[in-house]
């Protein structure tokens, strides 16, 4: 890692905003595609994280502070409005008993600069949701996050849904810490992407 992405690291962890801030935008105008700010800036400083954030035990006001600079810095390097969504639309949610949201809507924001249109239905969403929303939007794809394992037969249920509903071409695509972690064909997806930025790789090589 370099050593500004190494430095934005550390004032996220220290959930300095500002100094957050000054940082990524060093780093932006050496690597200006985002994607190395997100995978080793933003995602690790919240892997830092990790280890305070366990089922027995986890430090909210840290892991809040390091989650609200992660954010100012994402919103600012993926500002959302600022091109017309003329692509897609897909749908992002996380499923129903899963209240992580940040690289949910880290992802939206990349996938909103990119062009495409996106329709979140938020955190701790029913799957049926989802597939109401891809049926009501005529999405091209349904996006899923999950940062806990109890989703992942959740996620396993989304294509039987689509294709009761008829969408049995629309793609379902996973991501974040726990989804990350299973084959496509264990979660009974068309893809798992790294990141948002590999999610965007694999949404643009769909037929449309
Ligand atoms: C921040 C955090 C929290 C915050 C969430 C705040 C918020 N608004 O999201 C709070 C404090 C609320 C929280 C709560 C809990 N947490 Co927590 N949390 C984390 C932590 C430290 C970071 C997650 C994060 O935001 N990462 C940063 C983002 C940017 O990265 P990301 O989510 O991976 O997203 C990126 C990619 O994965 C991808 N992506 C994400 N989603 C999607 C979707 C699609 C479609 C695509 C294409 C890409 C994509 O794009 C993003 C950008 O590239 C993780 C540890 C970790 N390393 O993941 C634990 C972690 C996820 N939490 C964990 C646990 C156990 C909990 C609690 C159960 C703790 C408790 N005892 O209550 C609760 C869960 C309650 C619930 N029902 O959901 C465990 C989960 C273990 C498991 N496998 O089940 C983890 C792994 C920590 C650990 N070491 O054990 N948590």
């Amino acid at each position: 890692m370099d050593a500004a992405l190494s430095t934005l690291v550390a004032h996220l962890l220290d959930g300095d905003s500002e100094a957050a801030l000054a940082e990524a935008r060093r780093v932006r105008a050496s690597q200006p595609d985002g994607q190395r700010l997100l995978v080793e800036g933003l995602e690790a400083a919240m892997d830092g994280m990790s280890a305070k954030c366990t089922t027995e035990q986890f430090n909210l006001l840290e892991i809040m502070l390091t989650g609200r600079a992660a954010m100012a810095v994402a919103r600012e390097a993926f500002p959302e409005g600022a091109i017309p969504g003329t692509r897609g639309p897909v749908v992002i949610a996380t499923p129903q008993g899963d209240v992580h949201d940040l690289g949910k809507n880290i992802t939206r924001m990349v996938l909103t600069t990119k062009g495409f249109r996106v329709v979140d239905c938020g955190k701790d969403c029913p799957v049926a949701d989802m597939v109401a929303a891809a049926t009501r939007e005529q999405a091209f794809a349904v996006l899923a996050s999950g940062l806990i394992s109890p989703v992942v037969p959740l996620v396993r249920q989304l294509r039987g849904l689509l294709r009761e509903r008829g969408l049995s071409n629309v793609a379902v695509v996973a991501g974040g810490a726990a989804l990350k972690q299973c084959t496509a064909e264990a979660l009974n997806v068309d893809y798992v992407a790294r990141d948002a930025f590999d999610c965007v790789h694999f949404l643009e090589g769909l037929p449309r």
